[in-house]
């Protein structure tokens, strides 16, 4: 009989830890990196011309916010996805264009879009904006991958 009960509970503190893990990670700990990753396409991967190419993007240890309808000041910590075509990342600090081909906006939060692409070698950036489309100071909220449409 007491061997059964210890077994119960060591099994609630096993299930009982990941809570607790969960909770220390709020605390004194450093706060990890943010971070934007291509979840699709794959890097150096090739995709065929006759279907559109999938993206999705991820987003690590910062909020992901659609721009509210009037912008005085952006929030601080919220940003949405942009998606670079044939352009490099931009400096921390820096507006990311409108209405220019190069960028795409994903300002209602959204994190996937199809493509339907040239055959030939393709390159993307995702980095991340505020409200105001500025790009934001921290390391790693952009990202890039390199494709072959074939
Ligand atoms: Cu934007």
């Amino acid at each position: 009989m007491r061997k059964v009960r210890s077994m119960v509970m060591s099994h609630g503190w096993l299930m009982l830890a990941p809570f607790l893990l969960a909770a220390c990670g709020g605390g004194e700990m450093p706060a990890p990196e943010p971070e934007v990753v291509f979840m699709s396409p794959e890097d150096g991967g090739t995709y065929p011309a006759d279907t559109p190419v999938s993206f999705q993007f991820g987003l690590e240890n910062y909020e992901l916010g659609a721009v509210p309808e009037e912008v005085v000041t952006a929030r601080d910590g919220v940003g949405h996805h942009h998606l670079g075509v044939n352009t490099d990342c931009l400096a921390a600090g820096e507006t990311i264009p409108q209405g220019d081909e190069s960028w795409v906006h994903f300002g209602s939060g959204n994190t996937t879009i199809d493509m339907q692409l040239e055959p030939g070698e393709h390159s993307f950036v995702l980095q991340l904006g505020d409200d105001l489309h500025v790009t934001q100071a921290a390391d790693g909220l952009c990202a890039s991958v390199s494709i072959t449409v074939e």
